[in-house]
């Protein structure tokens, strides 16, 4: 079997950040494989192919495994140039970059996680809770949401408020006035459109689309477009193609590498040499799952690791962003500071 596009995305359906990608691939009509992940730990797929790395979506292309999203979308724009979403202005993509960096750093995504409604059967189940206590390092309970719950609508108001007060004021359909969506569009809704799908989670006396109408009409029209997409590869048989782990595996580890690796500046701060054994982790969730392997190529950007699918006996490249990552010889690791 072979991967449409040689694409195989590692995901879940209700992972918010998968669906950045799962969008994106949707809209641009790129057809992709899909093997899907339990939304727990351990998931044996991924550490077949000798990745440590917990969080979903992971994305492989060719013999090339790429984490986190932010990296993913920036690898699909360069990779299909044809039809990509970005935008190409200078002010336009300062937006995007911006709303991208918004969205996750500036703590959106983490007050809408934590806007969740206690009673969200998910919150029920004690495996999940100390599943995602181990992701992120602290407490995560029942209780614990509960308490923060009041601070965190207040957040997502104010969210909520700066779209429709700011882009979406002019009465624009898309945020970066595109004819369609755009890679702007993706960037800055998904969290948004995750709560508002979300029962129980935003309080209408204070956020619905009475307060907020741009930002519902700009919600309802994205899952419009998305549903026309969706109808589109239906019609014409190029849906996502489910494979199991196995599969993907055998299909990554026999495909050849997307990329070449082998750079690095030679101003790059860390005096890291290509061919070291290093470690890389994100600090900001997940970052106890470091990730081992040869250093085969280091950009501003971007860390390329070699690591092994045993089973496979192939050898096999993991990217990570440097944005939001670290990296460390791997013997120093243990006692760098988070
Ligand atoms: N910055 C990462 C964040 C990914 C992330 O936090 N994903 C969540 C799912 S939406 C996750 O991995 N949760 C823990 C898990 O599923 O193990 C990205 O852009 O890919």
């Amino acid at each position: 079997m072979e991967a449409p596009n040689g694409l195989i995305v590692y995901h879940y359906p209700f992972s918010p950040y998968a669906r950045r990608v799962i969008w994106y691939l949707q809209l641009r009509g790129l057809s992709y494989a899909e093997c899907m992940q339990p939304h727990i730990m351990p998931r044996p797929d991924l550490s077949a192919l000798g990745i440590s790395y917990r969080r979903i979506p992971v994305m492989a292309m060719g013999r090339d495994v790429y984490c986190d999203t932010r990296l993913m979308l920036r690898k699909l724009e360069e990779r299909f140039p044809q039809g990509a979403l970005g935008a190409t202005g200078g002010e336009q993509r300062a937006i995007q970059r911006l709303l991208d960096r918004w969205i996750t750093d500036g703590g959106v995504f983490m007050r809408a996680a934590s806007s969740m409604p206690p009673s969200l059967p998910i919150l029920q189940d004690p495996k999940f809770l100390n599943d995602r206590r181990d992701f992120v390092g602290r407490a995560w309970s029942k209780e614990a949401i509960e308490q923060g719950r009041p601070e965190s609508i207040v957040a997502m108001r104010d969210a909520f408020d700066l779209l429709e007060s700011t882009l979406l004021a002019d009465g624009r359909e898309w945020i970066l006035k595109t004819e369609a969506p755009s890679l702007g569009d993706i960037e800055a809704i998904w969290p948004f459109d995750w709560l508002v799908d979300m029962d129980g989670a935003l309080p209408g006396e204070v956020i619905s689309e009475k307060q907020f109408p741009k930002v519902f009409g700009w919600i309802q029209r994205f899952r419009g477009r998305l549903r026309r997409a969706q109808a589109q590869a239906q019609g014409s048989g190029s849906k996502a193609v489910k494979v199991d782990g196995e599969a993907a595996a055998k299909v990554i580890c026999g495909a050849s590498f997307a990329e070449s690796g082998g750079k690095i500046d030679a101003a790059e701060p860390l005096g890291l040499a290509l061919g070291t054994e290093v470690e890389v982790w994100p600090i900001d969730s997940g970052s106890s799952h470091h990730d081992k392997g040869r250093l085969v190529s280091l950009t501003w950007d971007e860390v390329v690791l070699a690591t092994r699918a045993d089973k496979w006996e192939a050898e096999i490249h993991v990217h990570f962003p440097r944005w939001g990552f670290r990296v460390a010889r791997a013997s120093a690791s243990a006692s760098a500071k988070m």
